[in-house]
Formats: C-alpha cells, structure tokens, sequence
C-alpha cells in the first residue's frame, strides 16, 4: 500500500514540474498544501475515501481524487503528462543547492539550460548575468554549488542503495539454484554513498540466474550478460553488477569485489612478500615463473576468515577495509580494535514529537524506543529559532517538561529525558536562557542556520557551544547534507581538541541524509579521546530504521563502545548526564 509519504512526494513533484512549466501560483499552492497534509495524517491517506480526503484541511476536490487515483494505480497521471514536457536533465538543475523551480524556470526557457552541463555552460559564459537577482555573489555561490553537484553526480545515497541491494539479495536468494548470495563493493563497505551495487552469487543454473536477475521488475535496461557478469540499471538510474562465482571460491571473490581497491592492493602486496598471490579466485601458492594458472588450486578461497588468517591477519570488518591502517591493527594476535554493532546501541539521544515538527506523540516515540530495546529516550524537539520546524518558545517549553515528566510514571522501566534541540546561533550562542537550559535533562546543541559561514567563524560558532557547561552533545556539527550542501568547515582538531577538554560528546547523526560527523570525522574524535554520541533525530517511527547507517559510519571511524555514549547503560549514562548539571 501506497505511504502517506509516497503520496506527498507524489504532491510535491507535482508542484515543482507546474512550477517549472509556468502553471498558476494557486495550482501550484494547492500541490503543495496537499503534500502537507497527507504528510501530517495519521491514518493512511489511501485508505480514505474522496469525501473524507475532503474533509482534510489543505485537500480540494481535485486533490482528493489523486489521493484516490494513487491508491489504485500507484501514481498520478498528471505526473506522467508533466514529466514529458520537461527536459529529463532539468532535474540535476534543480538538485543544485539554491536553485529552485522559479529560477529554473527562466535558466531553462530564457537561456535554454537543459541539464547541469548547459547550466554550467551559461554560468561561465556570463549569461546567466542577464537574468533578475543575479549579483556577482550569488553567481560565484551558484558556481559552487555547481561544482559540489558535479561531485555527487552519479553516486546514489546508501539509505537508497542499501533497501535495494537487500531486495535483491532476498529475491535471488530464494531461488532454489542458489547456494550463497551477497552483496559487496562500496555498501558492504558502508560508504555513504554508492558508484554502483555489486552482487556476488554462487549458482548451480548460471543462465537460469541471470535471467532471474535480468528480468527483474525494476530493470530499465539490461548492459551486458554473460555466464560470469551481468549488468543492469534500474528505473532508478542505480547500476547493478551480479557476478557468478563458484562456491568454493566464494570468500576470495567476496573479499576482491568488497575491495576497497586500495585495502585489496595492501592484501596482495602482503600476500607476495610472503610468497603468495591473491586474487579474486584465491591465495595461491607461486609457480616456479611467478604465475598462477586458472587452474591450479588455490591454499584457501572459501572464506574470507581462512584467506586473511593465511595472511596472518584477523578478519578485517568490511566497513575497515579503506586502507587506513588496517593491515596493522588487524595482526593476527595483536590487540585490534573493536568494531561497534548496531546491537551494542541502547538508548536515542536525540528526537522530536508532534510538540515541534516530529511525527509522534511523547507516549508513541518512548513505546518506538522501548521496543528497540534501548533503556533511556531523550526527547529534544526543537528550540524557538526553527520557527519553520515549529520549535518551542519557552512558554511551550516548560508544558512540554511537564507533560515528558508525567510520562515517566507510564513507562517505569525507560529513562525518559526532558530535552531540547536548542540551535546554535550564528554567533555560538544558544537559543535558550542558561536558567531554561538548566532545568532540561538533557541538551543536543545543533547548527541549523548560517551554515555557509568562513570556516573561521564556524569554528568559533562551535567551539562556544562545545564549551557550554549545559550542553551534552552537540548536533550534526557542520550540518553537511550528503550529496546536498557542504555545510559547516571548521577547523576539526580544534573542536575534537574543547569536546575532549570539556566533556562533550559530538554526534554522529545516523539519518543518512546526514551522516555528520562523517567517518573521517569520527576517527579525528576518537584518536582526541573525545566521546561520542550515535543519533538517529528522531522525527517519524521510520528513523530509528536510520540507526544502521549511523553504525557503518562509526565503523567506518573505528569507534570503540568505550566512546560511545549510546552504549552505556542505563546508570552510566545517568550518571554521565549528571555532570553537565
Ligand atoms: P563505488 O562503486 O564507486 O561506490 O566503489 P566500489 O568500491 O564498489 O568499486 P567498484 O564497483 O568499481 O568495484 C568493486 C570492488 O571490486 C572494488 O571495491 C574493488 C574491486 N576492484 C574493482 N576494480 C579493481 C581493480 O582494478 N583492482 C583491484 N585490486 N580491485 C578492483
Ligand atoms: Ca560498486
Ligand atoms: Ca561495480
Ligand atoms: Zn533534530
């Protein structure tokens, strides 16, 4: 069934393609404030029926009856007829931060801007000088901005990778005809985001598996087939490689396509200088004129545990294998550090109710938390200055205390923390009075706006909040979006060096839109000593599902528990909070 999110999404292209095509202001008002609505119901808007669409504030007559159209056929017409009339490359147009479908617009029916490469192309030129509001400043940001979406291009974010690639490894892997299947490359190294999947596949029926694989119902177009790789893109646009290999090869060849190129030359360089060679088939020995025939059998290739123990090695976690010194911290008998799992993760630190822009009421978001498994919710809804995100004035504020407070007689068994996101203004200092912030539970101090400050100014911004008696952790410290806006650039050291000296904890904010700080981060912070904090933020019951994707990156910066802060239990981390108050 069809999600109240799929049909605001639907909604909301709506709006953008009418506004890119020159439709009306109300028409395209009417899309948006549909997608609003159906986005804050609480039942499933395609389970209702045109009267009661209606009803709806924000749902007319005719958006009521694309609700429903929705919920039969699982889309709309009108996007179909849309869709067609723009210039498919428009979109990478739209995508590039500050570009909005007015602007596009006349890039597109004034100077003819088609896709990135002509929206580039009139930048340089000058052109683009010729349209309304196009100062020198806001050329050069749109120059940047360009550069960062050129950067991105192609690369698809793992929250879409990751669904995917497990849909398929499901799907293959119920086949009867085969024995193992896996994913591997970038996801299964936990990138954040993704050049193009590998699969991996042992198989009885090599041609029965790739047309199963071949005729799947998300294929667009198949690339190439043979009896070892095929490949295919989706309707998506995503790459899709599925490689056959035999099943006693099986961990050789997972280990080669799980790379990282890098870590696999690190590997085959080890595996020479002790008279070996390893490649995606095996660790063989060497013949007598330094090659290895297809044929000959290989000392281990099954697994990847008897390929890296012959090396003299420890199993490498994938989301490690970077070439970032972990050949050395992985010999064998040696002491190797730790690799967190999502198992280890006992409590959320950060997240909203419906008292800001959450999806939840108090009672659902701790019963979401409870049956994770975590001891301790601390509930932070946002904070005055997010005015967009309804954040709470202090009025509302102390109510929202109140009523988190009472909760706790309804849930004995969880720690229930009365929070606040409170935002970091420009200039460091917080949108709450101390007197306020101190008779929270708990404080998430993040950076919302001004996030294309001088790197100088930023890290002054977040120094005064890391320095903050009152605050525990601070938020997504550059408020980076992947694939979206670079965000905050200060100077790192110097933040990992006042969170260690003043017993902050930094965020890794798991949502995978953000995943800030990100894994190069990460392991700054930890090699400073600091701590850190594994938050999903909360907003719908769907983000705790995010949780995994903030594990990967932790991995991916060799966060020990030790470090962490959502591994404590329930007293220890009590009694952590406690400190800052
Ligand atoms: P991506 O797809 O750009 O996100 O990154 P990967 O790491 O998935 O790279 P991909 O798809 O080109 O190749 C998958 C793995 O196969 C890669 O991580 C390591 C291995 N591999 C591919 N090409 C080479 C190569 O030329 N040399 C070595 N040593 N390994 C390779
Ligand atoms: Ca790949
Ligand atoms: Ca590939
Ligand atoms: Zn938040």
């Amino acid at each position: 069934m069809a999600t109240n999110g799929e049909v605001a999404a639907a909604f909301e292209e709506l709006a953008v393609l009418s506004e890119l095509l020159g439709a009306n202001v109300f028409k395209v008002n009417a899309f948006r404030r549909a997608a609003r609505a159906v986005e804050s119901l609480s039942q499933q808007a395609v389970e209702l029926d045109v009267a009661a669409l209606k009803a709806i504030d924000g749902i007319g007559a005719s958006t009521a009856a694309k609700v429903v159209e929705f919920g039969a056929t699982g889309t709309m017409a009108e996007l179909g007829e849309l869709r067609a009339q723009i210039p498919a490359g428009l979109k990478e147009v739209l995508a590039v931060q500050g570009i909005g479908p007015k602007t596009a617009r006349a890039l597109w029916t004034e100077l003819g801007v088609v896709d990135l490469a002509s929206f580039k192309a009139v930048v340089e030129s000058g052109r683009i000088a010729s349209l309304p509001r196009m100062g020198p400043k806001t050329i050069q940001n749109i120059k940047e901005s360009i550069a960062f979406a050129e950067s991105a291009r192609g690369r698809i974010l793992i929250g879409e990778a990751m669904p995917l690639a497990e849909s398929i490894v499901k799907e293959l892997g119920a086949l009867p005809m085969v024995q193992r299947v896996a994913y591997a490359g970038s996801l299964r190294r936990g990138r954040e985001t993704i050049g193009d999947l590998d699969i991996l596949a042992a198989t009885t029926e090599v041609v029965a598996l790739m047309e199963a694989f071949c005729t799947r119902a998300e294929v667009a177009r198949v690339l190439a087939r043979g009896d070892t790789k095929s490949s295919v893109l989706t309707k998506s646009g995503v790459q899709v490689d599925l490689r056959v290999v035999p099943l006693d090869r099986f961990g050789a060849a997972l280990m080669y396509f799980t790379g990282s190129k890098d870590h696999n030359i690190r590997l085959r360089e080890r595996a020479i200088a002790q008279g070996m060679r390893l490649n995606e088939y095996g660790l063989f020995h060497e013949g007598p004129d330094g090659e290895i025939g297809d044929r000959a059998s290989p000392i281990v290739a099954q697994t990847e545990e008897e390929v890296y123990a012959k090396l003299g090695l420890e199993w490498i976690p994938p989301t490690m294998r970077e070439d970032r010194g972990e050949l050395l911290a992985f010999l064998k008998g040696g002491a190797r550090p730790e690799c967190l799992l999502l198992t280890d993760i006992k409590a959320e630190l950060h997240s909203h109710t419906t008292a800001s822009d959450g999806a939840m009421s108090i009672d659902e978001l701790v019963t979401r938390a409870r049956a994770r498994g975590f001891h301790t919710i601390a509930i932070t809804d946002h904070s005055k200055s997010q005015f967009q995100a309804n954040g709470l004035d202090e009025v509302r504020l102390r109510t929202h205390m109140l009523e988190i407070h009472a909760a706790r007689a309804r849930f004995p068994d969880m720690q229930i923390w009365a929070g606040s996101e409170v935002d970091i203004l420009s200039d460091g200092s917080l949108d709450y009075s101390d007197e306020l912030l101190a008779q929270l539970d708990w404080v998430v101090a993040s950076p919302h706006a001004a996030l294309k400050q001088e790197p100088s100014v930023a890290t002054a911004r977040l120094l005064r909040a890391i320095r903050h008696p009152l605050v525990h952790v601070v938020g997504h410290p550059t408020g980076r979006i992947v694939n979206g806006r670079p965000g905050l650039e200060p100077a790192m050291n110097e933040l990992y060096a006042a969170a260690k000296e003043h017993g902050t904890a930094l965020e890794i904010n798991s949502h995978h839109l953000r995943l800030d700080l990100r894994d190069i981060h990460i392991r700054g912070a930890v090699e400073a000593g600091c701590l850190l904090a594994i938050d999903c933020d909360v907003h719908g019951a769907e983000d705790f599902d995010e949780l995994r994707y903030g594990v990967l990156t932790a991995q991916r910066g060799w966060l020990p528990k030790s470090q962490c802060l959502n591994c404590l239990d329930a007293k220890a981390l009590d009694a952590w909070r406690k400190m800052k108050r």
